[in-house]
């Protein structure tokens, strides 16, 4: 095949790729051209070449998964989700009821249906927790004695609500920004987690708006965890 005619060729896929026609055609008109005038191992590497270059096709869809999102008033649920959205969490305002958002992953995309976590708002949210396929708890690491411990509370009633007693739980330790936040290890005892979560799978990650890399790891863990409950759904 001489160059002027592989020049054709490229200039005929513009061409067709300008008029919308289907990748298909494309790839048929090449391995035509191709079969006239080519020896069999250069036909066969320009086809795969060419084949790479035009049959991607869209990306295979990614699964989705439905999360509930809890935790107190101010804990920074809605702060964390949107910049997760890529939204500015500059003048977020206390959710009251819930709100969803969709929150994409490179491998997955999270519905995640944030409760407010106002006193007058926490009484309801069992009602919201049917269909979740996982749990996202956010705390401030940084709060009150009095808050950690209605935090400690509700967690615990969350791990041990029937309809998410089986879920995989991300806990996110937030605000570990300010001077007054409990570590990592403070957190864990404080709660209770080791001896509460026992057999359950969960994840700590602390935390803070400005610290995104940690946060995006800590969903990819939960993404990991809600696939291996897909896979053991699909073995049963
Ligand atoms: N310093 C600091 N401030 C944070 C952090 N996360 C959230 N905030 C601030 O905490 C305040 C409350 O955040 P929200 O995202 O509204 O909290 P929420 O958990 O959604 O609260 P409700 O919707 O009322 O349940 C906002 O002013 C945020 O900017 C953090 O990691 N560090
Ligand atoms: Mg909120």
């Amino acid at each position: 095949m001489t160059d002027l005619q592989i020049t054709e060729a490229f200039l005929y896929m513009d061409y067709l790729v300008a008029e919308k026609y289907i990748q298909l055609k494309i790839i048929n008109h090449l391995d035509y051209m191709l079969h006239l005038s080519c020896v069999s191992g250069c036909k066969s590497s320009m086809t795969t070449c060419f084949r790479a270059l035009c049959c991607k096709g869209p990306p295979p869809a990614r699964p989705e998964y439905d999360l509930v999102c809890i935790g107190l008033t101010g804990a920074g649920k809605t702060s964390l989700l949107s910049k997760l959205c890529s939204e500015s969490p500059d003048n977020v305002v206390s959710t009251t009821g819930f709100s969803i958002k969709a929150v994409p992953f490179q491998n997955a995309i999270l519905n995640v249906k944030e409760l407010g976590g106002a006193d007058n708002i926490r009484k309801y949210w069992s009602r919201y927790y049917q269909g979740s396929q996982g749990v996202i708890f956010v705390l401030d690491s940084a709060s009150s004695e009095d808050d950690l411990e209605t935090a400690r509370n509700e967690l615990h009633s969350a791990l041990q609500h029937p309809q998410l007693c089986t879920l995989p739980f991300l806990i996110l330790a937030n605000h570990q920004d300010k001077p007054a936040a409990r570590s990592v290890q403070e957190v864990k005892k404080y709660f209770e987690l080791e001896p509460l979560a026992r057999g359950k799978r969960w994840i700590l990650q602390p935390c803070s708006l400005d610290d995104m890399d940690a946060l995006k790891d800590s969903f990819s863990q939960l993404i990991n965890l809600l696939e291996e409950k897909d896979h053991e759904a699909v073995r049963m």
